[in-house]
């Protein structure tokens, strides 16, 4: 009987800054790589995401390459992909290392040059191949210019791309695939990056995203996810969760409440043993009076500490003071103070304006419902630099603009300037909408 498993989306070295969750984190990953030995797999498949940057700190490194040698020692080979998140264009990955280390096998080779993809084969006959993920999703298009011949024997393809048809509404994706573009004949798909147990078929073949082992952010820990992976035996695919610490989720709706009451009602967490490890609280809503600042959070996590959690996390993303509102009001005003600001410090010298104001608009967009920080920070990277990238165009912008202010009768002297007229049909491209702003 052939068994493999299939993990994506560990993230090794996620939650940097809180070592409690960086440490549960790591821990997932072994219990992971434990049970597939327990169980004793041919072979794990990791669909991308194994480490939360491609250059990952070096203790993150040894746990990884430890537990990933316990595997190798037993014979259980490993084969990856790389994610969006361990995969980088200009240097070396980790990932890299690793394969020329020999504890595990990249089943795709980068923009092949005869277009289509190489299959490996294991040891059980099964025939492997995939795709890795990119940064801004820039692996869809692999999905629209490789050929794909479809496979002899049995095969698995490994991809590290969101399917539009599985995609949960409330995770923000930028580009998507559909499930008509996954190549045709393999036995087993096997998915990353989306951090959701998913399941589907195609042409009676599972198509299953794993989910997290653990998470790499607050919004994963939030929900209630199906953390774990699959064993795969005898091509049935089966979950395995994993659960190293027991997560309490507390929502605080804190509207109406003066600071002194929402923090009386944190604090009233802390009244009874705390038996989870990891402490949730998610506060939203409008206070009636004064601001968050307000309140002591540093003082309700060491209470909610010292009942028993090894550690909290406060979300007050969502919660507003009264001050907050008050400049809302104000928003009417604030093109006309921005305008203001430039003028006073000369912001024409350095870059346009309308630039500027572009830019902001940008920069001023807030993180959707369920986008990741990661998302939601490469969502605004790439926007701004797509501006800053039409830079000279604004620029041409700006000098048309003072022509026009010359003559009068500019449209007539579009005719017989077509240097002019050319940079009147640039300008009529642009609108704010053209950039997203709004
Ligand atoms: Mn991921």
């Amino acid at each position: 009987m052939v068994s493999f498993a299939h993990l994506a989306d560990c993230h090794l070295g996620a939650f940097g800054r809180n070592h409690k969750l960086r440490e549960y984190n790591l821990r997932s990953f072994e219990r992971a790589i434990e049970i597939c030995i327990d169980r004793d797999v041919d072979f794990i498949i990791i669909a991308g995401d194994l480490f939360h940057n491609p250059h990952p700190d070096l203790d993150v490194v040894d746990r990884a390459v430890k537990s990933l040698v316990k595997a190798r020692k037993k014979g259980i080979r490993i084969y990856s992909v790389y994610g969006s998140h361990d995969f980088n264009i200009a240097k070396a990955s980790l990932v890299d290392v690793l394969e020329s280390a020999e504890l595990f096998k990249k089943v795709v080779h980068y923009l092949d040059e005869s277009q289509s993809l190489e299959h490996v084969e294991d040891d059980t006959g099964i025939k492997i191949t995939g795709l890795s993920g990119r940064k801004s999703r820039k692996d869809t298009s692999y999905y629209k210019e490789l050929n794909f011949n479809e496979p002899d024997g049995d095969a698995i393809f490994v991809f590290h791309t969101p399917i539009a048809e599985m995609k949960p509404v409330d995770i923000h994706e930028k580009e998507t695939v559909p499930l008509s573009s996954i190549p045709d004949g393999y036995k087993y798909y096997a998915g990353g990056h989306i951090h959701r147990n998913l399941r589907e078929e195609k042409d009676g073949s599972p198509i299953i995203y794993p989910g997290v082992t653990f998470g790499s952010s607050y919004t994963d820990l939030e929900k209630d996810l199906d953390r774990g992976f699959y064993i795969v035996e005898d091509w049935e695919p089966g979950h395995v969760p994993v659960d190293v610490c027991e997560i309490r989720r507390v929502d605080i709706d804190a509207d109406g409440f003066l600071p002194s009451e929402l923090e009386e009602k944190l604090l009233e967490l802390s009244n009874s043993e705390i038996h989870e490890e990891v402490v949730l609280v998610k506060v939203s809503g409008i206070l009636r009076e004064g601001v968050p600042e307000d309140i002591d959070f540093m003082r309700v996590r060491r209470k909610i500490e010292e009942a028993g959690a090894e550690t909290v996390f406060l979300n007050r993303r969502n919660l507003e003071g009264k001050t907050v509102e008050r400049l809302k009001i104000k928003e009417r005003d604030e093109s006309e103070i921005e305008d203001k600001i430039m003028d006073e410090y000369g912001f024409n010298d350095i870059v346009t304006k309308e630039f500027a104001k572009d830019l902001l608009n940008v920069l001023k967009v807030e993180k959707g419902g369920g986008e990741t920080n990661t998302d939601y920070d490469e969502r605004i990277w790439h926007e701004a630099w797509n501006l800053i990238y039409k830079l000279d165009e604004y620029e041409d912008m700006e000098e048309e603009d003072d022509e026009s202010q010359v003559s009068d009768n500019f449209v007539e002297d579009v005719d017989k300037n077509k240097g002019t007229e050319e940079k009147k049909g640039q300008k009529e491209q642009f609108s704010l909408t053209d950039f997203g702003g709004n």
